[in-house]
């Protein structure tokens, strides 16, 4: 169990500023006018705040009646229908009694909303915000802010690299587990022969006061859903409707108490998997049968859960394809069965084929989840939501947007991040992320010929965490960062990554300017930097297989996953134009279309991810590729180097055990920077027999 006390367990909800605060006064009274379980959460953060007020030592005032209130100032909870707010909104306003105390009260029309409240106040208390200038009135942007948890019953969790799962446990092997999961990271998790060595009695993980401490972050993001396990469900997982479903209730229950709903990732072919029928057709009347019964239990036991989540047809998943049917046949039918208990679907379009073979030039997987869904528009009912991952591949460090964002004006969609960092570093490496999502969340889509960009064409956001049981929460502390920022962003995609940096780290390391600084520098450019020195311009991968760490230029260069980068001697770049191309540009709305599809107009960033050209091609900024390729990967590992004189200067002004583990994770960064670096570096050169410019050392 880890130790709470510890500064390394402490994150943005330490309240560590609050005593510092001009506000701290108001923590003292509290008036709550409405009651339920998540206002008493709410309550009850105010009261771990004032916990952390050490000089004051009276006793919190918690009441329900103004005239009760001791003292002068005070905070006021209530429930009321305000036009200004939608729901799970707030309104925070300063005000005078007529006794001319000073009250500041939070409003909300439910009681998420009063918890959003709270937390927000006491944000802004740790930044000593103005108050009195005017009221704040904060609605989420979207409605559905999930987080999906990749973790398996066993404890391991798929490409998680923040040691062994918070949500579950193997009672046997409990102990080794965190140790394994971060000797050989997500990868664990993939194998089933490993999973099997673990596999025991599973139960929901011993720590609930951390499951508990967990909910708390994710609510004071502005979380409210949660999707407990892998999206690969194994056959263990199937278990989880069925004599299993104890862990989900406990579970839900400690995320619902900070209005996080949970969810469950389910396998297509429960029916067949837990035994009773032979068929997983969606279409079969038994099959219909079965599921609705299975919901109907399902929700007996856990009444409020969120719904469930399919991945489907896609490496080695069941499906509907099985039996001739469509996605849309597959997704309804289980859309219907939970329909009646308000529950929504989720339906994941990462489909693609993963047996393809690499010297066939005319597949193109970036174009797979397009020609399987777009079709499909209008055919899918309301219940059922399509999660698309932000771009065609698969979490590059750059790709375009998927163009399934622009399109299916008739379906609801999600639009999925990794927050894990699977091939950005792995926790390993710094790489804040929150500039690379706001990006893609501003990025046109020119859907029905207008100005429109992805945050305004989805209905939701969901992100695979990178938390697991590491005592710092996400194995790299400063990966928290990228937790708290998708949350901020959820919310309200509007908010600047400075801001976003700011606040993480004044909450979380404390209100010392030189670590501001510092810190902000080197996360600010994290995302930059390892783009920098990983694979150039779009073209994504040269990482290596299966676990997916380090360089390895061929690694997947005659494999049949659909990621290649075909350089010769000549040039690098896929062909993806409609004229000599797979034609995947044709995907996307014009003037996009034509942007991506034209050398001439296609931006610098993406130009391999479209283009196949030669190593001499001059960029827009004026160097050829292949100079751009040196000089890049040059600066991009010097980058690092800073990173590391940066943080040295904060020996002593950061709790001494973050220092030292972070300073650990740079040093590892720096290693493998260099090894990007030289491969990269190397293997261009050999291919093109290209001198650098600046005759910089290259094997
Ligand atoms: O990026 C790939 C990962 C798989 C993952 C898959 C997915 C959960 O390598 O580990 O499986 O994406 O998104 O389903």
């Amino acid at each position: 169990m880890v130790n709470k006390k510890s500064n390394m367990y402490q994150n943005w909800l330490s309240h560590r500023e609050i005593k510092k605060s001009c506000y701290k006064e108001y923590i003292n009274n509290i008036l709550v006018l409405n009651h339920s379980e998540i206002i008493d959460s709410a309550v009850n953060e105010l009261k771990n705040a004032f916990d952390k007020i050490e000089d004051v030592k009276e006793i919190q005032n918690i009441c329900e009646d103004e005239k009760e209130i001791i003292g002068d100032k005070f905070i006021k909870l209530y429930i009321e229908q305000n036009d200004k707010l939608i729901n799970e909104g707030y309104e925070i306003t300063y005000s005078k009694t007529d006794d001319k105390k000073e009250c500041i009260s939070i409003c909300a029309n439910d009681d998420n909303g009063i918890l959003y409240g709270v937390f927000a106040l006491l944000r802004l208390f740790e930044q000593n915000y103005d108050f009195k200038s005017k009221e704040i009135i904060d609605n989420p942007k979207k409605n559905i802010r999930i987080i999906n948890h990749w973790d398996n019953i066993d404890g391991t969790v798929e490409r998680g690299f923040a040691g062994s799962s918070v949500l579950f446990e193997s009672c046997r092997n409990k102990d080794i587990m965190s140790e394994v999961m971060n000797a050989i990271g997500g990868i664990a998790a993939t194998n089933e022969g490993l999973r099997k060595a673990f596999n025991d009695e599973y139960t929901v993980a011993s720590d609930l006061e951390r499951i508990n401490d967990y909910a708390r972050m994710l609510s004071s993001i502005g979380i409210n859903g949660i999707i407990i396990n892998n999206t690969n469900v194994h056959k263990e997982e199937t278990y989880l409707i069925d004599d299993k479903i104890s862990i989900v209730k406990i579970i839900s229950e400690i995320m619902g108490r900070w209005g996080v709903k949970t969810y469950l990732s389910i396998n297509f072919a429960s029916p067949i998997t837990l035994g009773d029928l032979q068929t997983a057709d969606p279409l079969d009347s038994d099959v219909i049968k079965w599921w609705k019964k299975k919901a109907e239990y399902v929700y007996s036991v856990i009444p409020n859960l969120g719904g469930f989540m399919v991945k489907a047809d896609s490496e080695g998943r069941p499906g509907p394809f099985t039996y001739g049917r469509n996605h849309a046949d597959g997704a309804n039918m289980l859309a219907s069965a939970i329909s009646p208990y308000g529950g929504i679907l989720i339906w994941r379009c990462f489909v693609y084929n993963c047996r393809q073979d690499w010297r066939d030039h005319t597949i193109d997987r970036a174009k797979a989840a397009f020609d399987c869904f777009e079709p499909l528009d209008g055919q899918f009912l309301d219940n059922v939501f399509l999660q698309i991952k932000n771009g065609p591949m698969d979490f590059q460090v750059r790709e375009p947007i998927a163009p399934l964002l622009g399109t299916m004006d008739k379906t609801n969609k999600l639009m999925e991040l990794q927050i894990t960092q699977e091939y950005t570093g792995q926790q390993k490496h710094v790489c804040f992320l929150v500039p690379w999502w706001k990006d893609i969340l501003s990025t046109p889509t020119y859907a029905n010929n207008i100005d429109n960009n992805v945050e305004q064409r989805i209905n939701g956001i969901a992100a695979i965490v990178n938390v697991g049981n590491d005592e710092n929460w996400t194995g790299h502390f400063l990966a928290q960062a990228n937790l708290y920022g998708y949350g901020r962003l959820a919310w309200d995609s509007n908010i600047s990554s400075e801001q976003i940096v700011a606040e993480w780290i004044k909450l979380t390391l404390g209100n010392n300017p030189l670590v501001m600084k510092n810190v902000s520098e080197i996360l600010m450019n994290s995302w930059e930097t390892y783009e920098k020195y990983t694979s150039p311009l779009g073209i994504g991968w040269m990482v290596s297989p299966g676990h997916h760490y380090g360089p390895d230029v061929d690694g997947y260069e005659f494999s049949p996953w659909g990621t290649y980068h075909r350089s010769d001697n000549k040039g690098i770049g896929i062909d993806r134009t409609l004229e000599s191309g797979t034609g995947y540009a044709g995907e996307y709305n014009e003037p996009l279309k034509s942007l991506y599809n034209n050398l001439e107009t296609c931006p610098d960033e993406l130009l391999l991810f479209f283009h196949h050209v030669s190593y001499n091609h001059i960029l827009k900024s004026g160097k050829t590729v292949i100079q751009h390729i040196y000089d890049t990967h040059f600066e991009g590992f010097e980058a690092v180097k800073e990173f590391i004189s940066k943080w040295e200067e904060l020996e002593g002004e950061v709790d001494k055990g973050i220092y030292e583990q972070t300073l650990e994770r740079l040093k590892i960064q720096f290693d493998s920077a260099r090894d990007w670096r030289d491969q990269i570096n190397t293997y261009f050169y050999r291919m093109s027999g290209i001198e650098d410019k600046k005759g910089r050392r290259i094997y």
